[in-house]
């Protein structure tokens, strides 16, 4: 099994904290997407990390599919409820999640364009989306110490990917004094082993 990814991927890194909270070794290839030397659509033709590469050649994609694998991988912490309303409701939690970083991305590349060529129309439709989720986000964990109110689960990891996305690439976004029940959301998680080994690099 290998993991292709850069280092950067909030959905990887998503993936990689599955792996280190689930104990399961697996060598990491890095490859970034936008580099013109990237092989990543050899193995996903959407040409998006992260792709996890099983040891039968086959590749699994996208970040929900590769969590979905890896935690029925194996028993060591159950990252995903069994119990069909609270697996849906962990699952909804990441679909927010990501989406909320969907928008991001899409705010990221569009502030790449040159200045002339760049749409403050898309920018502002996609902040909107990252308001609304980050206010759902916040009224849904209410005071509860985790996400999904049973445990620490896959929920807790991508609401902690997102939060630290928006942290990384858009630290002028003030989302911590509007929703301190986020902002202690992703305290908690920062002192798990592995948030500490997953933190991108600056760049
Ligand atoms: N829904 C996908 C999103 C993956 C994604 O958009 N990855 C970005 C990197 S952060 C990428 O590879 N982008 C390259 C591209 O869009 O061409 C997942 O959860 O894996």
């Amino acid at each position: 099994m290998k993991l292709i990814a850069s280092l950067t991927s909030p959905y990887a890194r998503k993936v990689r904290i599955v792996l280190a909270e689930k104990k399961i070794d697996c060598p990491f290839e890095e490859d970034i997407p936008w580099n013109a030397d990237s092989h990543v659509s050899d193995y996903n033709p959407l040409g998006k990390v992260p792709v996890l590469e099983l040891d039968d050649g086959s590749p699994l994609y996208d970040s929900r599919v590769i969590v979905e694998y890896l935690d029925n991988s194996s028993p060591v912490s159950r990252l995903l409820p069994q119990e069909n309303r609270q697996l849906i409701a962990t699952r909804r939690w990441e679909a927010l999640a990501d989406g909320i970083i969907d928008a991001a991305v899409t705010i990221l590349l569009e502030t790449r364009r040159p200045a002339d060529k760049q749409m403050q129309e898309i920018i502002d439709r996609q902040m909107g989306k990252i308001d609304r989720g980050l206010d759902v986000l916040s009224k849904d964990l209410a005071d509860r110490q985790w996400c999904n109110g049973v445990g620490y689960s896959l929920a807790d990891i991508a609401v902690g990917c997102c939060l630290a996305y928006l942290e990384f690439r858009f630290p002028a976004i003030d989302w911590r004094d509007r929703h301190p029940n986020l902002a202690s959301l992703l305290e908690r998680l920062n002192t798990r082993q592995s948030f500490i080994d997953t933190v991108p690099p600056a760049n």
